[in-house]
């Protein structure tokens, strides 16, 4: 698991309650009539953080869908998270302020993250890391409070998540090796100083454990010292669930001795980006959420892919559980949150892309409809049965070798153009390679083979994960040829 983050952040450093409206699709106008409180986006993920452009688009967005709390926690913005304790300059703090401003604009709480715990054992990562005990390192951390209140925030969280829980030995005097107690410790006191100056403060944690549902001293140390006004994050069992039902938030609740916040990872994408993985979007509609989880929750914060435009299409769906989870229906909420995808002209055209982009944690098989009909393909028994599959194949992937041009005219948003582009292109070039592969079944010559062999080539060599079925299609011919 440790490893694994590594690699994440070593790649991108280098690289770069329940009132249900009767009427479902009608937006709630008064937020106390939503399931739950608080409804959001937390941006979490590493990797590129969005540009405030993109931020303020998405808070336009979460306005229309009800949404209406945004966390600012990129884990590659350094003032957030390894320069903690350095002030913005004058230009950056500007720059803050009309993005609050605009999220204030839109209706939109914003909550200010902040990492001040370090990932690893180094000289530069201990010097970073904050010594809980420390009088003047908790001063500093308030003094970017300060600075981020003088923006209008009035609402952070301390993030715990993903760092080293070796204490340094000052704090080993004091704590001995409860690093909970320490950052409990830490979480109180600047509580109660920043209550003493902003009574609109308020407090949000990610604990170290943050995922899980067996106690242990972690969490026993966090419900019995925190003081429980402070929020406390979870995100299901695991990092990634398939599944979050009411009974594990029910069991959650007494463990952190609150309700927790859940931070939902879904559709976040960025681990995809591991080197030993290929890229993915998720486009596929939330699902696995029980009906009434929201109960026993008392916010649900979204954590996104690296492209927020693209990110949209979960998110929209998402919102509309968050609106009614006891009439939500993800394949059907799905078709709808496609018809008012903003900046999409043709709905059916969207589909046939979005459809070779649903799998993930939440749904393993996808929607692609090529998987079912390759195999109709391979199963048909009778001659004839076997020319109409043929045919339904050999029209599809035209469909999809012709997408590259014929989806872009119809996507006014040239942002969500961009995001997809490489998906878009290698699905192009898959339909195609389907093609060559039903040539080489109906005339297996050299060149037709060299043909498909060349594009298997081409389509291997893209670090994109998109229509893996139609790859093995091609291989599959090609191995029998
Ligand atoms: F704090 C959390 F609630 C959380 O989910 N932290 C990170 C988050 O920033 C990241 O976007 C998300 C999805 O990759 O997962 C958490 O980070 C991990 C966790 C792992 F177990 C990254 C790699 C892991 F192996």
């Amino acid at each position: 698991m440790r490893g694994y983050r590594r690699l994440i952040a070593g790649v991108f450093a280098f690289g770069t309650a329940c009132v249900a409206s009767s009427f479902p699709h009608t937006p709630v106008a008064l937020a106390s009539s939503a399931p739950v409180a608080i409804r959001g986006i937390i941006e979490g993920f590493y990797g590129p953080p969005w540009t405030n452009q993109e931020r303020i688009g998405l808070f336009q967005f979460m306005q229309r869908e009800n949404l209406n709390t945004y966390v600012y926690a990129p884990k590659d913005d350094p003032y957030q998270r390894v320069d903690w304790r350095a002030p913005y300059p004058a230009a950056r703090l500007a720059q803050m302020k009309a993005l609050v401003s605009a999220a204030q604009r839109d209706r939109v709480q914003f909550v200010y993250s902040i990492s001040p715990g370090m990932t690893g054992t180094s000289a530069s990562a201990m010097q970073e890391s904050i010594t809980y005990s420390s009088p003047s390192d908790r001063k500093t951390l308030e003094a970017k409070i300060n600075q981020l209140r003088s923006v209008g925030v009035h609402t952070f969280m301390l993030s715990f998540d993903d760092i080293e829980t070796t204490l340094k030995p000052a704090d080993e005097k004091v704590y001995g090796a409860n690093y909970a107690k320490a950052q409990m410790a830490l979480a109180n006191q600047i509580l109660s100083d920043e209550r003493k100056l902003d009574p609109r403060f308020q407090l949000w944690l990610t604990p170290t454990s943050y995922y899980g549902l067996i106690d242990g001293p972690y969490w026993q140390t966090l419900r019995s010292t925190l003081s429980p006004t402070i929020q406390v994050i979870w995100t299901g069992k695991w990092v990634l669930n398939a599944t979050i039902t009411s009974e594990q938030a029910q069991t959650i609740t007494r463990l952190l001795g609150r309700k927790p916040i859940l931070w939902d990872n879904y559709p976040v994408n960025d681990y995809t980006y591991d080197p030993n993985m290929s890229h993915q979007l998720m486009m596929g509609p939330l699902q696995g959420r029980d009906p009434s989880l929201l109960n026993h929750v008392s916010g649900y914060i979204s954590n996104p892919m690296l492209q927020p435009e693209a990110s949209k299409l979960a998110l929209t769906t998402i919102a509309d559980y968050l609106r009614n989870p006891g009439s939500y229906e993800p394949k059907e909420d799905w078709l709808k949150s496609i018809a008012k995808m903003p900046g999409v002209t043709n709905a059916a055209l969207f589909e046939t892309f979005a459809e070779f982009n649903t799998t993930s944690v939440l749904n393993p098989t996808g929607y692609a409809p090529t998987t079912a009909m390759i195999s109709a393909f391979w199963g048909a028994a009778a001659k004839s049965q076997r020319a109409s599959a043929e045919n339904r194949l050999r029209a599809e992937f035209r469909t999809l070798a012709k997408l590259p041009a014929t989806l872009p005219p119809t996507i006014s948003d040239k942002e969500l153009l961009r995001e997809i582009q490489p998906w878009l292109t290698k699905l192009g070039e898959e339909g195609q390679g389907g093609l060559d592969a039903l040539n080489v079944i109906d005339q297996p010559t050299e060149s037709n083979k060299q043909v498909l062999v060349k594009q298997i080539r081409l389509v291997n060599a893209s670090p994109y994960e998109i229509g893996s079925d139609i790859v093995a299609f091609m291989q599959k011919v090609a191995n029998r040829s």
